[in-house]
C-alpha cells in the first residue's frame, strides 16, 4: 500500500507539468505507467470561443450526458470548456466517460484533459519524497513548484543571498550551481566579555566563529560545523542549551533553493538561480550585529573593511531570529536593503508562540510552516505579522497527521564536515527557503520587481488553508495562505488566480455563510469583477468583497433550506482574463438542532485525488547509506533565542 502511493506521488508530480511540453519520447513512458485524468475538455457542437455560455445549465446538460456529476472549471480558447471530474480516474475510464458524452450527439467532441510529461523528467530520486513541492491534488499542503518549472527554473542574474551557518559548496548535488562568492560575517567577538549568568565563565575569543585557520570576518563562508560539545554545555548553558551535533543548517536551506535536477538527491526549488552564503550564524548561534552586517552585504550595501559584493541578492533568506520585538537596530537593517531592492524573507520561529523577531519587523515576508496536510506545524510561530505559509514539516497543531519532513542537504558530520549527506528536516527554517526559491523565479521573470510587489503576488497567489485546519480557523493569524508556486508565477506574468477554500462543516438554513476565496489580479492590472455564479441549490443571493491586499475574497450568502449550494467564483482582471474556482457547501435544516454534513470544495487547481491519504514518505528510508534526521525544530529553537540576545 505504501509503494503504492508513493508511485503515485512520483506519478502525479511529474505529470501534472503543463501540456504541450510534451516530446513524443513522452510516449513510451506514458505506456508503462498509469494516467490519471481529472478533467475532460468538451466542445459542444455550434460552439465557438466567442460565444457566450450559462455555464450552470450547460454544466447540467454535459453532467446528464456523461451520467455523472461534473464541475465547471473555464472556457479556453478553441470554444471548448474545460470540466472536473467528480474524481480521478484512470485515462481508460476517462475515455468510456468521453465516449458515453460523444455518443449523445450534441459534442463536437470529448476528450481526456491528459496530463503530459515535460520534455525533461525529473530524474532526481528523492522527488518523489519532496511532498512539499508537489501540487495539491498529491499533497495538500505542497507548495506547487515542481510545476512552475516549465516556465522557469531561474535565471543566474537574480541572486539569493542566504544568511545561516555557512555552506559546504562542494556537496555533489550543488555541482554546477550558480554559486557566487560569500563572505564569513562571524566576528571573532561574538558572544564574548559578558559571563554566563548560570556559571559566571565567560564565552571566549573565536568560540562562536570556530574556524581557527581564518579567525574573524574572511571571505570564506563555508560551514566548519556548530557542534556543542557536552563541556560547552556545561560551561556556557545560557548561551550554548544542550550539547549537539553540527548540524548543517545552511547547505540544508542552500540545497532546497538550489540542488540542482540531476539524478542526484533532490530536486531544488530554483536551480538555475544565483546563491550566495553570508555566514553570520556559527557555534550556539549567532548576534544581530554580525547578522546585520550580512544582510548589508549580501544586498549590495557597504560593510567597513569587507569589498563590496558583486552579486546583490535581491532575495535575502533569513532562516533564524530570536524571542522578542523588533529592534530599531533590525528595523533601520530591513529598511536600509529593502530600499536597496531586496526582499527580506523570514522565518516566524519554531517556539509555537508569537512572531519572533527579525520576522515581526515591518516591511518582511514573514514565513510560517505548514505540514503535508496544510495544517499549521506544531511549533511554527504564528501572529498578525505572519506574510504567508510555506511547507515545513513534522505534525500539526490540529491534524496530527504522518509528520513528514522535508529533505534536503546535509553532511554526516557531528563536528567538522566529511561526507555528503542528505537529511529530513522540520522548522520554519526550512518552510522560509521555499518562498526565497519562489521570489527568485518571480523575479528571473520579472527582475524590476519590488519588494512590495513580489510580498502582493505571494500573498494573492496563495491557495487557503484547508477546511479543518489551524489556520483556516484563525484567520489573520497565519498569513494570506499557502504558498503556490504555479499561481506565484501566473501572477507574475500577468494572470489572474483564484483559489476557493473549501467551506467548514456546520452550515445551517436561515444563518448566513460566508464562502471565501483567495486571489488577485496578476501583476500590472486591476481587478475588474469579482462574481459569484450559483450552479445548485435554492437560488440565493451572494454579497462579494474583496480582494484585499493579501487577495481574500469573501461571498456572504444565507441558504433559505437545507441542501446543497454550488458556485463558481470568477475574478475578471483589468486585461480581460479570468480565473474561475467551485465550491459546494452542504447545508443542514435550521431546527431541530443537527450537526451539518461534512462540505466539499473542488478548487480548479486541486482536483480530486484518487487517494484520501498523500505520501507517507517521512516513514520510508531514503536510498542513501548516510542518512541523518535533523531535528530541526528543537534544535534551532536555541540558537534562536541566542541569535537574539546580543
Ligand atoms: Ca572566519
Ligand atoms: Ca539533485
Amino acid at each position: 500500500m505504501k509503494h503504492k502511493q508513493l508511485s503515485f506521488v512520483v506519478l502525479t508530480a511529474c505529470a501534472l507539468l503543463p501540456v504541450l511540453s510534451a516530446r513524443a519520447t513522452d510516449q513510451s513512458q506514458a505506456a508503462v505507467e498509469p494516467q490519471w485524468v481529472s478533467q475532460l475538455i468538451v466542445k459542444e457542437r455550434g460552439a465557438n470561443a466567442a460565444g457566450t455560455l450559462d455555464v450552470a445549465a450547460a454544466t447540467q446538460r454535459w453532467a446528464s450526458a456523461a451520467q455523472l456529476p461534473l464541475g465547471y472549471k473555464r472556457p479556453m480558447s478553441t470554444g471548448a470548456h474545460v470540466v472536473v471530474l467528480p474524481k480521478a480516474m484512470l485515462l481508460d475510464d476517462a475515455l468510456v466517460v468521453a465516449s458515453r458524452m460523444e455518443a449523445s450527439g450534441q459534442f463536437e467532441y470529448v476528450s481526456p484533459d491528459r496530463k503530459m510529461r515535460p520534455a525533461a523528467v525529473v530524474t532526481d530520486p528523492l522527488f518523489s519524497q519532496q511532498w512539499n513541492l508537489m501540487p495539491p491534488s498529491t499533497s495538500a499542503g505542497g507548495a506547487n513548484i515542481a510545476g512552475a518549472w516549465s516556465t522557469t527554473k531561474g535565471s543566474g542574474l537574480v541572486t539569493v543571498g542566504i544568511v545561516d551557518t555557512g555552506l559546504i559548496a562542494t556537496h555533489v548535488d550543488l555541482s554546477g550551481a550558480a554559486i557566487r562568492t560569500g563572505y564569513d560575517f562571524v566576528s571573532s567577538t561574538a558572544m564574548t566579555g559578558t559571563p554566563d549568568p548560570q556559571t559566571g565563565l565567560s564565552i571566549p575569543l573565536h568560540f562562536v566563529e570556530n574556524d581557527p585557520t581564518e579567525p574573524g570576518r574572511d571571505p570564506d563562508p563555508s560551514d566548519p560545523g556548530n557542534w556543542v560539545s557536552s563541556s560547552d554545555a556545561a560551561n556556557y548553558p545560557t548561551f550554548c542549551g544542550a550539547a549537539v551535533n553540527s548540524d548543517w543548517h545552511g547547505t540544508f536551506v542552500t540545497g532546497l533553493i538550489a540542488a540542482q535536477q540531476n539524478t542526484i538527491g533532490i530536486a531544488g526549488i530554483a536551480p538555475a538561480t544565483g546563491v550566495l552564503m553570508a555566514r553570520a550564524l556559527g557555534k550556539c548561534g549567532g548576534v544581530s550585529s554580525d547578522i546585520i552586517d550580512a544582510m548589508t552585504w549580501a544586498a549590495g550595501g557597504v560593510v567597513q573593511n569587507v569589498p563590496v559584493n558583486t552579486n546583490p541578492a535581491k532575495v535575502l533568506n533569513l532562516s533564524l531570529g530570536g524571542i522578542g520585538s523588533c529592534t530599531s537596530a533590525e528595523q533601520a537593517a530591513v529598511n536600509a536593503v529593502r530600499a536597496l531592492g531586496a526582499s527580506v524573507i523570514v522565518a516566524t520561529g519554531n517556539e509555537a508562540g508569537p512572531v519572533d523577531s527579525p520576522a515581526n519587523c515591518a516591511g518582511v515576508i514573514a514565513v510560517t510552516a505548514h505540514t503535508i496536510d496544510g495544517d499549521r506545524a506544531s511549533y511554527a510561530n504564528v501572529g498578525a505579522e505572519t506574510t504567508l505559509s510555506a511547507p515545513g514539516g513534522g505534525h500539526g497543531t490540529v491534524l496530527s497527521g504522518t509528520g513528514n519532513l522535508i529533505p534536503s542537504l546535509s553532511n554526516s558530520g557531528t563536528q567538522g564536515p566529511t561526507t555528503d549527506a542528505y537529511a529530513l528536516g522540520a522548522g520554519t527554517s526550512f518552510a522560509t527557503p521555499h518562498v526565497s526559491g519562489v521570489a527568485a523565479l518571480m523575479l528571473s521573470l520579472v527582475p524590476t520587481l519590488t519588494p512590495d510587489q513580489v510580498a502582493t503576488l505571494l500573498k494573492q497567489s496563495s491557495r487557503p488553508f484547508p477546511a479543518g485546519t489551524y489556520c483556516a480557523a484563525h484567520a489573520g493569524t497565519c498569513g494570506s495562505g499557502m504558498l503556490d508556486g504555479v499561481s506565484a508565477l501566473l501572477q507574475t506574468q500577468g494572470k489572474p488566480t483564484l483559489h476557493a477554500a473549501t467551506p467548514a462543516a456546520g452550515a445551517t438554513a436561515n444563518a448566513a455563510v460566508t464562502l471565501s476565496a483567495v486571489g488577485g489580479p496578476g501583476f500590472g492590472n486591476t481587478v475588474a469583477s469579482v462574481t459569484w455564479t450559483q450552479t445548485a441549490g435554492a437560488t440565493v443571493a451572494v454579497t462579494s468583497s474583496g480582494p484585499d491586499t493579501n487577495g481574500a475574497i469573501n461571498g456572504v450568502f444565507t441558504p433559505p433550506s437545507r441542501g446543497t449550494y454550488s458556485f463558481n467564483v470568477t475574478l475578471t482582471n483589468s486585461a480581460g482574463t479570468s480565473a474561475t474556482d467551485s465550491v459546494t457547501l452542504n447545508v443542514a435544516a435550521a431546527a431541530p438542532t443537527s450537526t451539518g454534513s461534512p462540505s466539499t470544495g473542488t478548487s480548479t487547481g486541486t482536483t480530486a485525488s484518487p487517494s484520501s491519504g498523500s505520501g507517507g514518505g517521512g516513514t520510508v528510508s531514503l536510498p542513501f547509506s548516510v542518512l541523518l534526521v535533523v531535528a530541526g525544530a528543537a534544535a534551532f529553537t536555541q540558537r534562536r533565542r541566542d541569535a537574539a540576545k546580543a
